[in-house]
């Protein structure tokens, strides 16, 4: 994987998520959050939802921002047309494929699909936007209904065609054989959008589907933050040539706030220990060397690590690197021993950052007197 694009739906997925509300001012904040961080796309809630679904669409689509903006669609020409009416670059258009979405939701059969697929893929092409066409719950479908969809669609001349895991249920191992087949059989692009119920989201294509902190329906989908870790060590050059990292910990920020939320202890990147070493072993290692014990540096995101001496396991090398930061200076010896008083006083209760420096000021002291 040398390059890859982001398909944004924070303002489209993360809507879906239990605890979502977005004003219009909110969802214009994030999009521009979003286009700075340096998103290819943002896909938006379809305009057909509601009429102010309509207005944000209709206005964050004319703020002029360097994202394709996108809105997310069923299959059908009522929502073409009002997509387009909306001033979208480029309309998601979705449909449900598996035998459970054909039998409890819209009832179609597979000929009726590919038959208003056809004509609403002809009115998106004479206006001039940017197609995608996807199918709901594609791991539980036929895999040759749909590859046989997909080849028509492709031939009609959409951009890209979409796997969406909608219910979650799909390994890295079955969305890698979908992919290579369906790779066989289009020319166009292909996107992949996975759901998290089972933990294996972040996997993909040349296209990938995120939304911040992976908010939406139920457990959500692909987070953009735990993506762009996987993509810093798969695709480095490319991945911080092309995104703001930097930008990454003040987005969740925005995105938490609006929806209430607070970033996930041990999100990937900005969890509050994602780069906080502790046992002795890993601190000497990661002070001689940080990629003994660390795949991505934090410095890449504009954050900093932390090497706690505040417990039992901590060692004598972690606090002399502490006693050189206060600027004490001591021989090994004695950081042995304050490190031996540490160890004693974290055996008793959980010590905090503040309580082991002023152990290690008053030892200092003493040795002074
Ligand atoms: C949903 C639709 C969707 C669509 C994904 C896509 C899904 O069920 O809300 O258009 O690629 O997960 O199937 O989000
Ligand atoms: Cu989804």
């Amino acid at each position: 994987v040398n390059s890859y694009k982001i398909i944004e739906s924070t303002l489209r997925e993360g809507e879906q998520f239990a605890n979502s509300f977005f004003d219009t001012e909110t969802k214009i904040r994030i999009a521009k959050a979003l286009d700075s961080f340096g998103v290819d796309y943002i896909e938006l809630t379809n305009p057909c939802s509601s009429e102010q679904s309509f207005q944000d669409c209709k206005a964050i689509s004319s703020l002029g921002l360097k994202a394709k903006i996108l809105t997310h669609v069923r299959c059908h020409m009522g929502d073409a047309k009002r997509a387009v009416e909306a001033g979208v670059d480029g309309v998601d258009l979705v449909i449900g494929t598996s035998s459970y979405l054909r039998e409890y939701s819209h009832g179609k059969s597979m000929e009726m699909i590919q038959k208003t697929a056809l004509e609403v893929i002809s009115y998106l092409q004479s206006q001039n936007v940017e197609i995608r066409f996807s199918s709901e719950d594609s791991f539980r479908s036929d895999l040759v209904d749909i590859l046989s969809l997909y080849k028509t669609v492709d031939r009609a001349g959409v951009h890209r065609v979409g796997i969406a895991d909608t219910v979650g249920g799909a390994t890295p191992r079955m969305t890698y054989d979908v992919v290579r087949t369906l790779r066989g059989v289009v020319s166009c692009d292909i996107e992949c959008h996975f759901h998290d119920d089972t933990g294996c989201s972040v996997a993909g294509a040349t296209h990938v589907d995120t939304s911040v902190l992976g908010i939406g329906e139920r457990n959500g989908i692909t987070p953009l933050g735990a993506f762009m870790a996987r993509m810093v060590v798969t695709a480095p050059e490319y991945t911080k040539s092309k995104y703001n990292l930097k930008e990454l910990k003040a987005l969740e920020t925005l995105v938490a706030d609006a929806v209430e939320i607070n970033i996930p202890f041990n999100n990937p990147v900005t969890g509050f220990c994602a780069f906080t070493h502790k046992a002795g072993i890993h601190a000497k290692a990661i002070l001689a060397n940080p990629s003994t014990y660390e795949i991505l540096d934090p410095e890449i995101f504009g954050l900093s690590r932390y090497v706690s001496i505040n417990s039992r396991i901590t060692g004598w090398n972690a606090v002399r690197s502490r006693a050189e930061q206060l600027g004490l200076s001591m021989t090994d010896s004695q950081v042995k021993e304050v490190t031996a008083k540490i160890k004693q006083m974290a055996d008793i209760r959980p010590l905090a950052i503040d309580d082991t420096d002023s152990i290690l000021r008053s030892f200092h002291l003493e040795l002074q007197q």
